[in-house]
């Protein structure tokens, strides 16, 4: 239908100017139409330029507006052209809206002196707002920049955007009915292959797209941090325990029971199971010793250390939990170098807001060997972070109960020419370590970041939810470019 009639015109006419006004003038759909001119485009059959038109809708106060006319033009009319007026006597005198913006447009656009006492400071003003308002009622086009003002005053809304065609004209292949061109050899057309005129192949068609599964962006960058730590030969620690203990979460990492982090203002406790079964005792002994009175060098925290507080279950609040639990293990045995990584969810009772939730993902490495130094730490970030794209990173002292000394990571982020806080990391403290059994010239240096905030930067994903929980839009997951780290950003 709106094929002929396109292919039909174009006989007899040069152009048809505005795709819009031929499908009314055809009693055409303008959807139907415009599918048909992309198509015939595609084939050569025509020419055309895609339009797309914004238009706008006036709020409610952008109408009161332009009926009655600005607040600003009001406030100004009500002082006096000599002279002044008082703010109190202006604030009586103007409706409570109208003085409400007034005075505060008006100022602005330095047309009145502010004060107790409000003064001209211009004889005639224009109320500009309202002639654009009134233009746009009249459907008369305005300029970007006071579209964009009236939009910021939230006086204007989007309306729905008009896209269509115009000077659709003949093209290359243009004829008057569109020639069905054979797409396959078949053994009839094969008859007369010499003059066949087959149909041009499309490199550029879309495949139909596959209704296959699709891997969340989270655990497609997981994937990707997990390739960049086995390719460093670390071996993944198992985090399949989301509960854990006071003791392994915090005692074993040497966090006094007393720390702010150990309350329920920022750890979820469990009601049910609310403590642990069983805790290597001898070990837990020598837990107590160095939190209550120190040793290997330290003095301890000097406080009565409560069973009780470290039998506490909770969900864990960082997977440095696994790790204490990891260390323990190898130092029961014979002493191996290890390079271990965990990736897994923790969870923090704290304020959520756009960048945070109640649960992460946290990345931790940590290599455990002897006579590692803060050296070897910088350097085993520098290559950990330059495979995640980050060349340029730099440290800043910063303080964990856990570790000593501990580094704040920072990258520099060419794309927008900043520096962000990419983790955290440090020495494993010895009063950690050694009760533990492990040899005193080992030294474990780790370090932890996030797995949502990477993934929220190569997606680009402004809020947290998107990524994670009932917000999340599975369209946009389904739709997702693969994002390989360090490589390309989407
Ligand atoms: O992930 C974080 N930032 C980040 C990381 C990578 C990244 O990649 C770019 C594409 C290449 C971009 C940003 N942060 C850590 C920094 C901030 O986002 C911070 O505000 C939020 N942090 C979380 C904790 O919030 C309370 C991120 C999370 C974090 C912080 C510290 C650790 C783990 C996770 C740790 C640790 C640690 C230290 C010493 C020893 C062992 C573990």
């Amino acid at each position: 239908m709106a094929e002929e009639a396109i292919l039909g015109f174009l006989k007899n006419n040069d152009e048809i100017p505005h795709s819009g006004e031929f499908a009314d003038a055809h009693d055409l759909d303008h959807e139907e139409v415009k599918n048909v001119i992309k198509s015939l485009q595609g084939f050569g059959y025509i020419e055309a330029k895609a339009v797309r038109k914004e238009s706008w809708d006036l709020t409610d106060e952008g109408k009161k507006y332009a009926a009655e006319g600005s607040p600003e033009f009001h406030f100004f009319s009500a002082v006096p052209e000599e002279g002044t007026i008082s703010i109190d006597d202006l604030r009586r005198i103007l409706d409570p809206s109208v003085f409400q913006v007034g005075s505060t447009q008006a100022p602005k656009k330095q047309w009145v002196a502010m004060g107790n006492q409000v003064s001209r400071m211009v004889q005639h003003v224009e109320d500009t707002v309202k002639e654009m308002l009134l233009q746009m009622q009249q459907g008369q086009e305005l300029d970007k920049e006071s579209l964009k003002y009236l939009k910021n005053r939230k006086l204007i809304i989007p309306a729905k955007t008009w896209t269509g065609y115009s000077d659709v004209k003949k093209g290359p292949n243009y004829a008057p009915k569109r020639k069905i061109l054979p797409s396959d050899l078949t053994r009839e057309n094969l008859e007369n292959w010499e003059e066949l005129e087959l149909k041009e192949y499309n490199f550029n068609a879309k495949g139909q797209p596959l209704n296959a599964g699709h891997l969340h962006p989270l655990l497609k960058v997981r994937k990707q941090f997990k390739d960049i730590f086995c390719q460093m030969g670390f071996e993944e620690m198992p985090t399949n325990n989301f509960v854990e203990s006071s003791f392994w979460n915090f005692d074993a990492l040497f966090q006094p029971q007393q720390h702010p982090a150990r309350d329920s203002h920022d750890t979820f406790f469990l009601k049910a199971p609310s403590t642990t079964r069983e805790l290597p005792e001898d070990y837990v002994e020598r837990v107590k010793q160095v939190h209550e009175s120190g040793g290997y060098g330290s003095r301890g925290y000097n406080y009565e250390w409560k069973r009780e507080e470290a039998n506490k279950n909770l969900l864990r609040t960082h997977t440095t939990a696994v790790s204490s639990r990891m260390l323990y293990a190898l130092a029961k045995g014979p002493f191996t170098p290890k390079k271990y990584f965990s990736i897994d969810r923790v969870f923090r009772n704290e304020a959520v807001d756009r960048t945070h939730l109640a649960e992460f993902h946290q990345v931790e490495g940590l290599i455990c060997d002897r006579g590692l130094t803060l050296g070897d730490l910088i350097g085993v970030l520098q290559e950990f972070f330059s495979r995640l794209g980050m060349s340029k990173i730099r440290f800043k002292p910063t303080y964990n109960p856990y570790t000593e000394p501990s580094m704040e990571i920072s990258g520099y982020d060419e794309a927008k020419g900043e520096w962000l806080e990419i983790g955290n990391s440090g020495i494993f403290r010895p009063e950690m370590l050694q009760p533990m059994g492990l040899p005193d010239d080992v030294r474990v240096i780790a370090w932890g970041l996030s797995l949502e905030r990477p993934t929220m930067i190569l997606y680009k994903t402004e809020n947290i939810r998107e990524l994670f929980g009932h917000k999340v839009q599975l369209k946009k997951i389904k739709e997702s470019r693969m994002c390989r780290i360090g490589i390309e950003s989407a």
